[in-house]
């Protein structure tokens, strides 16, 4: 069992709006704010949030987001599906399970021939990966629903990506996955990665979706306490610096070296302490001081200044920093549910990209720092026609 007795304080980033709710003109004084408090707790060398909203408010009939925005990440979970094709899949019926399924982007890459069966709780986007002809339960993970029956104690591959840092009651996920994998069967999952957020200061990856931020040591930890182990763990490029850990039975394969390596890396960091982790705390006051001298020297000169991509994480900055639309006049994004709304908390106005190259500003905050190559190869000419862009990460 987890439990949370040695939670210990670190920062509260201050009243925070859910972070994928984009919001109308109507709605805006019915909108529901938490404390965002982070911790850290030492047994399970565990950065979490000490308060956040229900799963429910925040994946429901309405979720915004889809992985098909980012052409990169398709590219990417098209070699994840291959990586997993290639080194564990030894016959067609095997059977595989993915949580947090979102549009199918991953999904969609296995043959028909394949067993596979998703979860995915945002009915929105669960209906576009059922209307791909994927096999796709509409809910939170769980191994209780009759359709999952016969992936009882038979299952090859469970695989996530994003997903499992979302999940608040990990005793009860692991006991689902402990009931779901074979004998032989592994998790596989890859999530934003804490030793790249400390070292870029990316706290912007801290918000009401992102429960929690996993390290190795914290992933060896809990998972040693159900019977599972830790056997490999891989550095990602993807959405700033993510780790995929791959976590089997105890004693059915060989613990590769990647994970001591990795896991001497953290302690010789000083990230998976509670007092390692004060420094963290200060670069991201620092930060916020930065960013918003930054905007009033450009609105002392007269600069337009705009944001790129609404993305999740621009609601703990635009919220930690009070940034409003004196200082941001829009934000450009692709994301039919997010155009002609507002952003949640600060209410910056949402707008269709497609109108950025029509004027450019001067200045643009890019949210999706992550995705930089992606965006700044789409939108060259806003570079070759003066503009300058800007991020509290460096670009
Ligand atoms: O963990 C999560 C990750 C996987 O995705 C979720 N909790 C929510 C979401 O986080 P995010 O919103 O920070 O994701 P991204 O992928 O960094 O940003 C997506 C947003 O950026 C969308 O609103 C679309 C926008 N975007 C854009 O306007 N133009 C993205 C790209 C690539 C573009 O070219
Ligand atoms: N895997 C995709 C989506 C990440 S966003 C990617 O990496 O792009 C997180 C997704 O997990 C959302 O689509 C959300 O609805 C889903 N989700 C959240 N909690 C979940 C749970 N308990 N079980 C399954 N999916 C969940």
């Amino acid at each position: 069992m987890i439990d949370n007795k040695n939670d210990k304080f670190l920062m509260s980033f201050g009243q925070m709006p859910i972070a994928n709710n984009f919001i109308e003109k109507e709605n805006f004084d019915n909108e529901f704010f938490y404390e965002m408090k982070v911790g850290f707790n030492d047994e399970y060398s565990l950065f979490k949030l000490l308060e956040h909203p229900k799963p429910e408010q925040m994946f429901n009939s309405k979720y915004p987001f889809l992985t098909s925005s980012s052409k990169y990440m398709v590219e990417h979970f098209k070699k994840f599906y291959e990586f997993i094709l290639n080194n564990y899949i030894e016959n067609e019926n095997e059977k595989i399970i993915e949580i947090g399924c979102n549009d199918g982007s991953m999904l969609n890459n296995f043959s028909p021939k394949h067993n596979c069966l998703g979860f995915e709780p945002s009915t929105n986007i669960a209906k576009i990966a059922q209307d791909k002809k994927l096999n796709v339960i509409a809910n939170f993970f769980s191994s209780n629903y009759l359709e999952a029956k016969s992936y009882i104690n038979n299952t090859k591959i469970i695989y996530a990506a994003n997903v499992i840092c979302h999940i608040p009651d990990l005793n009860q996920l692991i006991n689902d996955i402990d009931k779901l994998l074979s004998k032989k069967g592994l998790f596989i999952f890859e999530e934003p990665y804490l030793g790249s957020m400390v070292s870029k200061t990316s706290y912007d990856q801290i918000y009401d979706e992102h429960v929690y931020i996993f390290s190795v040591s914290s992933v060896k930890k809990i998972f040693n306490k159900f019977g599972f182990e830790l056997i490999n763990v891989m550095p990602q490029t993807t959405h700033g610096g993510s780790m995929r850990y791959i976590v089997a039975r105890k004693g059915e394969y060989q613990i590769e070296k990647n994970v001591d390596l990795n896991e001497q890396i953290e302690i010789d960091q000083q990230i998976i302490s509670h007092e390692g982790l004060l420094n963290f705390k200060n670069k991201c006051n620092e930060s916020k001081a930065k960013i918003i001298d930054l905007l009033n020297g450009f609105k002392k000169k007269g600069k337009l200044v705009s944001g790129y991509a609404a993305t999740s994480k621009s609601t703990t900055i635009l919220n930690f920093c009070q940034i409003r639309n004196d200082l941001i006049n829009c934000i450009y994004d692709t994301t039919p549910d997010k155009i002609g709304k507002f952003s949640p908390g600060v209410h910056i106005p949402i707008i269709d990209y497609k109108e950025f190259q029509k004027k450019y500003p001067d200045v643009v905050y890019l949210f999706a720092w992550n995705h930089k190559n992606e965006i700044f190869n789409k939108e060259k000419k806003f570079i070759e026609n003066g503009g300058e862009w800007f991020s509290h990460v460096e670009l």
